[in-house]
Parts: structure tokens; C-alpha cells; sequence
């Protein structure tokens, strides 16, 4: 046989290694969440670090702290797998060294950096290599690398080559830091877990109707008077913090400031420039459909008053001084007809023949051109554009500059945004919304005096049904789109509203349910036959659900030990 059968021969070996699943009652032969998109693992072993072992990078300021984090990590590592891998733990060389090699150093965290990394571990070796083009790529890598070691001693796996590669450049988290307030360490701990999850957005939803918490130097009175009070805001160095700490641990903050609907809070500083922030639950006559969330006064910032647009920019250019990502959003979700309908200078201008569509074009033509001087990108949630009463001409909303957030009428929606050409961000509410809680929020007693089949209305469960790790692992964000729509699709947001959460419960709404899109996000839900590789990722969830509650993020059981001790 020559060498070019035998080098073919042995490559057929190794695709057929990789695609066949393990069916032993032993652990995932590859215990990485979000599995990789390929890797070459023949002869699983694994190996011992040597109590010399180091990692060596390029300084870099963001990059140097991973790399202590990850060697410090590994250092005091005593991780045991619910179920013991099948690997041999032959007689091998410690591992000296992880040495990183990256490309461009220079290359920025932003939408659509190069996340790609090649993991070499060696098992007859005493160094093992992580090549990525970007700092960032390299993160990924290393906590891929943090994965793969367990057991005390520690041993990390060892004989294999992992090439990897996100699917969607946008995987992000929302959390609404408005309703209910988050402490800063809460925030750390999310960017954290995110990071472990190969997530790189979050999406802080910072301000709304119920609290106004960012202290803004340039409008101290906004958070004075309309926040929670003095120990439940977040002061420039808090953001700072969370900025740097998102940096350290590749993972973007973009900064939503909720407007012109969801601005009650802003009342309490300025009452002048919101409309019907006085206006409780709904004016008299009114349908459901004029309130929305549990709010103090729905609250529509005043677009016809030019004060309005002194504060407005006086809250953007402060915030891209504290946020250095180039996307900002900008709201405008929820408009809704009585909250304007209730003013009366807004009064006054419809009088005149102006619609309502038409008081929100004008805040948009005043605040949008403002945006893209700051040298941001715009993202708007859809309602901008679609659906309900209230709604802009699209032409105002160049695609090119603009990106559109989902959460309305699921895979519909998604179609509709991209066909119109904006590139779309997927927060589907019937699969990415975490908030459910426990039963109704509104004050509005609706199981006692509501007629029975108009509870949804009312507020009386509107949140439900829980959504569980499968129906988001399961969902596939570019379905029914051609390939060319599909390419718009940046990717998805799970969403943490928080009417009904706060810091107690902040890790099990979070923690394993997005875990379940960060893999969806990365790799994929399909095994190698495109089947959906559900029984493989339930015994790599608990495996990853078991790392992350050892490493301090209380991510809630999606089984009984039982089931996972009885594989199969
Ligand atoms: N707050 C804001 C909310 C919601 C939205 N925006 C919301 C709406 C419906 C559900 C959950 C949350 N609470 N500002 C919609 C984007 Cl089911």
C-alpha cells in the first residue's frame, strides 16, 4: 500500500471516528458547551499538568487578565464529572506549557470580530498550542481548553485538535435592570457565565417606566430623583467596571435607553417632557391595550417639546462616553395610542389633521440622525416599523444603518424584517422570553373579576408558558427564510424582563435555558447526520449545568441525578 491510500485510509478512520456517537454508560466523549463545529479526537486520553504549567499570549489588555483568570482557574481546579469520561490515563508527559498564537492583535471587540481558534493538545507532547486570529477568538479557545479539564489531580484531555467557529456573530443576553434592580457583582456574574458560554452581547436594558438607575453626569437629576433611591443605581465607575469586565471576558455591553414609550421614570426628573406619566393604569374608556406592563404611568417622552431633545442628547453623548461598543439601541418598542392621546400639546396636533404615526416620526427624524453622528448603529426593536397603530415609514430607517430586534409573531417577523432588508437580531418572545414568572404582576385581580377566556387580556398570564431548555434549543431563528434573507439574521437574544425577577432568581431564569441558544448560536442543534442531536446535548447539559454550579452560577437541574447516573 502506498502512503497516499494508507494517509486517505487513516483520514476516513478519523471522519469516522468524529461521527460516530459515543453509546456507551460512560461520559460525552467531548465535554465542551457550546460543542465545538469540529474536532479530531481518535485515541481520547488525557494528561497531567505539570506544577510548572503556564500559558503564554502576546500581552494584550484585555487578553493578559483572561489568561491569569483561565491559569488560576485551572491551577485550583477539582472539577469531577457526573459521569467519568472514557479515556485512558496512561503514563504521559505533563503539560508545560499552552502557548497563543493570535494573528491580529489589534483587531477590536465589535459586531462581527473573527471568533475562530485552533486548539492542539498533544498527548505525547508537553506543550499544547491555541492559534486564533483575535484576542477574542482566543477566549473562546481557553475556555474551551477549561472545559476539557477535570478530576483531582487535574488531567486535561489530550490527542486532540479542535477547530471552531461561531455560526451567528450577534449571541446575546437582555436584562431589564429597570423594574427590578441588579447589583453590580449580579452583572458580573452574568457577563461571566456568558463568557463561559461562548455569549459575546449583553444587552443591558439600563432604563424604563419603573426606574431610571444609570447616574448620568451630564442629567444627575434622572437617576436622583428616578431611581429606586441612592443604593440602587449603577455610578459611572460601576459601568466602567462592567464595561472592562465584559472586555476582559470578550463579551460586548450595548446600552438600551428605552424611548419614547417605557420613559415614566424619566417624570420623576422631568415631568414637563412626558406625556401621561401621571396616567395610572389606563384613562377611563381606555382598552387593555392602552397599558401594557405593571407601570407606574405608561410614559411617552414628548416629542413635539424641545426640551425633550436637550435631554435626549444630553443621555447619548454621556452614554458613548461610557459605552465604547459602535451599536446602541434605541428602543421604541410600545407605543401605544392613549399614553400620547392624553397630552395635550399632542392633542393640539392632531387636531390639526397630524397622526400619531407622525408625532413618532418626528422623534425619530430628531434622535436617529443623532445616533449615526455619534458614530453608532442604531437598533430599534420592530415595533418601529410594524404592526399596531403606531408606526414610522420605513424609508426613514435606511437598512444600511439601521438593525431591527424581534420579539412579535416568531419566525413571521423575522421574515418580514429581513425582507425589507434590515439585518435582524431574534428575541422571539414565544421562545427566547425567560421572565416568566409566577402568575399575574399587573395589581389587576383578573382570575376574581374577570369574565373566564379574557384572563390573557387582563394581564392574568400573559407571560406564560414557561419556556423550557428544549423549545429554545429547538428553535431555529432563520427558519423559513431564503438563503440570502438568512445571511441578515446577526443572531439571537434570550430576554430577562424583570417584573417578575431580580438577584434571587437571576442565575435559574438565565442558567441552563441560554445556555441552550448559546449552543444553538455557536454550532448548531443537529448531529452529523442532521438529525437533532437532542439525547447527546441533554448528557453534555448536565455535565455543563454540574461545571457551571462548581464554578459559582446556580444553574437550575433539568433532571434527577438519577436519569444522569442511568444514561440511555
Ligand atoms: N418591557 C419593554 C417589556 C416588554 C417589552 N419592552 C415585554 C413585552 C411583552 C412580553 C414581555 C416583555 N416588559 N420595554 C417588549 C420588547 Cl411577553
Amino acid at each position: 500500500m502506498n502512503t497516499n491510500n494508507y494517509s486517505t485510509i487513516l483520514k476516513l478512520l478519523l471522519l469516522f471516528l468524529t461521527l460516530v456517537p459515543s453509546t456507551s454508560a460512560v461520559g460525552s466523549p467531548i465535554n465542551i458547551w457550546p460543542k465545538p463545529r469540529s474536532f479530531i479526537w481518535t485515541t481520547p486520553q488525557a494528561i497531567p499538568f505539570s506544577p510548572s504549567f503556564v500559558i503564554t499570549s502576546p500581552p494584550h489588555p484585555y487578553l493578559t487578565p483572561a489568561v491569569n483568570r483561565y491559569l488560576s482557574q485551572i491551577q485550583t481546579a477539582n472539577y469531577n464529572p457526573l459521569l467519568a469520561p472514557a479515556i485512558n490515563f496512561t503514563a504521559s508527559l505533563p503539560l508545560q506549557t499552552l502557548t497563543i498564537t493570535i494573528s491580529d492583535l489589534k483587531a477590536t471587540l465589535s459586531h462581527g470580530v473573527n471568533e475562530s481558534y485552533t486548539l492542539t493538545i498533544p498527548s505525547k507532547s508537553t506543550s499544547a498550542t491555541l492559534t486564533a486570529a483575535t484576542p477574542w477568538g482566543a477566549m473562546r479557545g481557553l475556555e474551551s481548553f477549561s472545559q476539557l479539564v477535570w478530576g483531582s489531580p487535574a488531567r486535561v484531555a489530550a490527542g486532540l485538535v479542535i477547530s471552531d467557529w461561531p455560526i451567528f456573530e450577534h449571541r446575546g443576553i437582555l436584562l431589564d435592570t429597570s423594574r427590578n434592580y441588579y447589583g453590580v457583582e449580579d452583572l458580573l456574574r452574568l457577563i461571566e457565565g456568558m463568557s463561559a458560554n461562548k455569549l459575546n452581547v449583553f444587552h443591558w436594558h439600563i432604563t424604563d417606566s419603573h426606574s431610571f438607575p444609570l447616574v448620568l453626569k451630564s442629567e444627575p437629576a434622572l437617576a436622583g430623583n428616578g431611581s429606586y433611591g441612592s443604593d440602587m443605581q449603577y455610578s459611572t465607575g460601576d459601568v466602567k467596571r462592567i464595561v472592562q469586565f465584559g472586555l476582559e471576558h470578550g463579551v460586548r455591553v450595548i446600552p438600551e435607553i428605552d424611548m419614547p414609550g417605557h420613559t415614566g421614570s424619566w417624570a420623576d426628573a422631568y415631568p414637563e417632557i412626558v406625556a401621561c406619566a401621571n396616567m395610572f393604569w389606563m384613562p377611563a374608556g381606555a382598552s387593555w391595550k392602552d397599558r401594557l406592563a405593571a407601570e407606574p404611568g405608561t410614559g411617552h417622552l414628548n416629542p413635539l417639546i424641545p426640551k425633550t431633545y436637550d435631554v435626549v442628547k444630553n443621555v447619548f453623548t454621556e452614554l458613548t462616553t461610557l459605552f465604547p461598543d459602535t451599536f446602541f439601541h434605541g428602543g421604541a418598542d410600545e407605543v401605544v395610542p392613549g399614553c400620547w392621546k392624553a397630552d395635550p400639546t399632542i392633542q393640539k396636533y392632531l387636531a390639526n389633521n397630524g397622526t400619531l404615526s407622525q408625532v413618532l416620526e418626528i422623534f425619530i427624524n430628531s434622535t436617529y440622525p443623532y445616533i449615526l453622528s455619534l458614530n453608532r448603529t442604531a437598533v430599534y426593536w420592530e415595533d418601529v416599523i410594524l404592526d399596531g397603530e403606531i408606526k414610522v415609514n420605513p424609508s426613514i430607517l435606511p437598512p444600511e444603518t439601521t438593525i431591527m430586534q424581534t420579539w412579535n409573531g416568531g419566525p413571521n417577523n423575522t421574515k418580514r424584517l429581513v425582507s425589507a432588508g434590515y439585518r435582524t437580531i431574534v428575541s422571539s418572545a414565544d421562545y427566547y422570553y425567560l421572565d416568566c414568572g409566577h402568575g399575574d404582576f399587573t395589581g389587576n385581580n383578573s382570575i376574581y373579576d374577570q369574565p373566564p377566556g379574557t384572563e390573557q387580556g387582563n394581564g392574568g398570564s400573559w407571560c406564560g408558558p414557561f419556556k423550557t431548555w428544549q423549545l429554545i434549543y429547538n428553535y431555529d431563528i432563520t427558519y423559513g427564510l431564503t438563503e440570502a434573507e438568512a445571511k441578515l439574521v446577526l443572531g439571537g437574544e434570550v430576554a430577562l424582563w424583570s417584573e417578575q425577577a431580580d438577584a434571587t432568581v437571576l442565575d435559574s431564569r438565565i442558567w441552563p435555558r441560554s445556555s441552550a441558544m448559546a449552543e444553538v448560536l455557536w454550532s448548531g442543534n443537529r448531529d452529523e447526520a442532521g438529525m437533532k442531536r437532542s439525547g447527546e446535548a441533554t448528557d453534555r447539559l448536565n455535565e455543563w449545568i454540574n461545571r457551571m454550579v462548581k464554578r459559582g452560577v446556580k444553574a437550575e437541574p433539568i433532571q434527577p441525578l438519577w436519569c444522569i447516573r442511568n444514561p440511555g
